[in-house]
């Protein structure tokens, strides 16, 4: 056993409850967690705060941001996040505030995008996002992930010590953008030598089940993890539907809500898979009673995508651990652990595409 143990960041998190009822706000903390966790840090203490609205100086009001400093000290906290959106005067004033580097929700994300890309194409955009995101928040070198060690961002661009030089971030950003270009360029004309077998994309929300289902529908070993985005890249795997007919399905990037406008953007050409798609088969996670916001969340984001007219079929999956009822007809029930539903699935996608 070692005896010097490295400890892991420790998170405490702040959350403004606004109290409005189509958006609890335990589900999304609960994802918070979740997200915090596959950054490798530690949540060790919450501070939620209901008003009607947030703060203009400090999120929460000043007493409150008071406490947190108390309780920061307490838990010994090494790191604040942040649930709501964060102004930068609210964030500028809670450095002052509080000895803690700050992180909220979209740099969490970025921080998860960065430790899961594997592909040249998914690493660039992730640490274009990550520059675009710095730049746009005016993010100096105190709100730098990357300086802080251990944890958090040190996947992320700082390594170069570019944080301390915008002129020098803009040059990256250009030469991302250029070595970004190339990566697509080389990937749509392999891209047209495709054959003409349907293409069916799997869209949901993340840790639904989707290379699950990949996996179970073209028997394949595509990575499955239970954490917020597993997967990075878009997969392709041909899936047999009947004798002497096949499909090719992709696996891709899942949605989240409220995903970060700068990483929409960046994941746009992966997303243009989807235009391409003859079907998106929309799946849902019938074991998470959360399941009916990350399905509206999802339907936004294909909205904002221009995917209105794209058929889908709607699926749900881990049939196998969900307990209530499911509203009747409102998708193919399917487990992806169990192989339940698949085969009708299968003759399903069959009849679609004859
Ligand atoms: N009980 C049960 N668990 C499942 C089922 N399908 C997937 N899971 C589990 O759910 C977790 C997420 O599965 P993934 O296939 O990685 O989900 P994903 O939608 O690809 O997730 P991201 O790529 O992270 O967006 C894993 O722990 C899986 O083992 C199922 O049918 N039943
Ligand atoms: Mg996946």
């Amino acid at each position: 056993m070692a005896h010097r143990t490295v400890d892991a960041p420790r998170a405490i998190i702040v959350a403004v409850d606004l109290e409005d009822p189509s958006r609890p706000i335990e589900p999304e903390l609960e994802e918070f967690f979740a997200l915090i966790e596959a950054t490798g840090v530690r949540p060790v203490d919450t501070v939620v705060q209901r008003r009607a609205a947030v703060d203009p100086a400090y999120l929460v009001g000043r007493g409150k941001a008071l406490e947190l400093l108390e309780r920061a000290a307490e838990v010994h906290a090494t790191h604040l996040f942040v649930l709501n959106e964060l102004r930068p005067r609210q964030r500028r004033n809670l450095e002052k505030l509080l000895p803690l580097p700050i992180v909220d929700r979209t740099m969490v994300i970025l921080d998860v995008f960065a430790r899961h890309a594997r592909s040249r194409e998914g690493k660039l955009q992730v640490e274009l996002a990550q520059l675009r995101y710095r730049q746009s928040n005016l993010l100096g070198a105190g709100a730098d992930l990357s300086r802080l060690g251990g944890g958090v961002g040190t996947r992320g661009p700082g390594e170069t010590k570019l944080e301390t030089d915008r002129r020098r971030i803009a040059q990256r950003i250009t030469h991302l953008s250029r070595a970004l270009d190339d990566v697509r360029r080389a990937r749509r004309t392999r891209r047209s030598g495709h054959t003409r077998e349907p293409l069916i994309a799997l869209v949901g929300y993340t840790n639904v089940g989707k290379s699950s289902l990949l996996n179970r529908l073209a028997r394949s070993d595509v990575f499955v993890a239970d954490q917020p985005f597993a997967t990075l890249d878009p997969t392709v795997r041909r899936v047999y539907l009947a004798p002497e007919r096949y499909a090719r399905v992709v696996d891709t990037v899942g949605f989240i809500t409220d995903l970060p406008k700068d990483l929409v953007n960046a994941f746009r050409a992966t997303l243009e898979e989807l235009d391409e798609a003859d079907l998106l088969l929309l799946v849902n996670d019938a074991a998470n009673p959360d399941w009916p916001r990350q399905q509206a969340s999802v339907l936004t984001i294909l909205h904002e995508l221009g995917l209105d007219a794209k058929p889908r079929l709607a699926l749900f999956n881990k049939t196998d651990a969900q307990g209530g009822e499911l509203p009747a007809l409102a998708g193919l029930p399917v487990s992806a652990k169990t192989g339940a539903g698949i085969e009708a699935l299968r003759s399903e996608l069959a009849q679609r595409f004859p």
